[in-house]
């Protein structure tokens, strides 16, 4: 019997307009690796182009929110000036907390828009403390406190496994053939980006 769980009928948006950031955790690297490589497979399917990618390491998962929040009010604060270089350290530490409650404005010609979607993908082992149940909790709460506070879409590609194995199968590396959910979750952005410019 085929599964009915899943995101449902696959629908079609068109990302060629869209800026998206991946945001990952460095912990449990192989399952990482293949899980940004399915979510960059479906923003390069829908059209987003490999320039408007943005990849953004954080040591672990904890550090998810903080890395999310940052990256974005970073994106917007090159947005309103004028140089629309890459992310650098000075724009993340001097992006402030209103630069996150802007809402989006159309940038100068040649200079990047502020990111439409951002990915944040981490992925927890459970191991014999209560360490998973706390870093769990707090980045689900943090991730949509973001998305929330910014009105930014924030997909949570975050796993909380029982076991390397259930990792290793969610990111389409296992024996049972479960596909790679970071492709979902490329999907996912590609929709809320446009969706969000609606809603606007
Ligand atoms: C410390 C820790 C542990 C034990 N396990 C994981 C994990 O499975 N996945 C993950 O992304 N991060 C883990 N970390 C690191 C924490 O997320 C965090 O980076 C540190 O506690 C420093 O704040």
């Amino acid at each position: 019997m085929t599964s009915i769980k899943g995101p449902g009928a696959a629908a079609t948006y068109d990302g060629s307009g869209l800026r998206v950031a991946i945001v990952h955790a460095r912990w449990n690297t192989t399952i990482i690796d293949q899980l940004i490589a399915g979510a960059k497979k479906s923003l390069l399917a829908a059209g987003v182009k490999e320039d408007n990618i943005t990849l953004q390491t954080v040591p672990g998962s904890y550090e998810l929110p903080l890395g999310v929040q940052r990256v974005y009010a970073a994106s917007q604060l090159q947005a309103s000036s004028s140089s629309g270089e890459g992310i650098s350290a000075t724009d993340l530490l001097s992006a402030s907390t209103s630069d996150l409650t802007q809402s989006p404005t159309a940038p100068a010609a040649g200079v990047k828009k502020p990111f439409d979607a951002v990915i944040a993908i981490g992925v927890l082992i459970k191991g014999a403390t209560m360490h998973f149940e706390y870093i769990a909790d707090a980045v689900s709460h943090g991730l949509m406190r973001v998305q929330l506070d910014s009105g930014v879409p924030v997909i949570f590609g975050l796993l909380t496994v029982l076991t390397e194995e259930q990792g290793l199968e969610r990111a389409g590396l296992g024996k049972s053939g479960m596909h790679n959910h970071g492709e979902d979750w490329g999907s996912a952005a590609v929709e809320l980006g446009i969706k969000r410019r609606e809603w606007s």
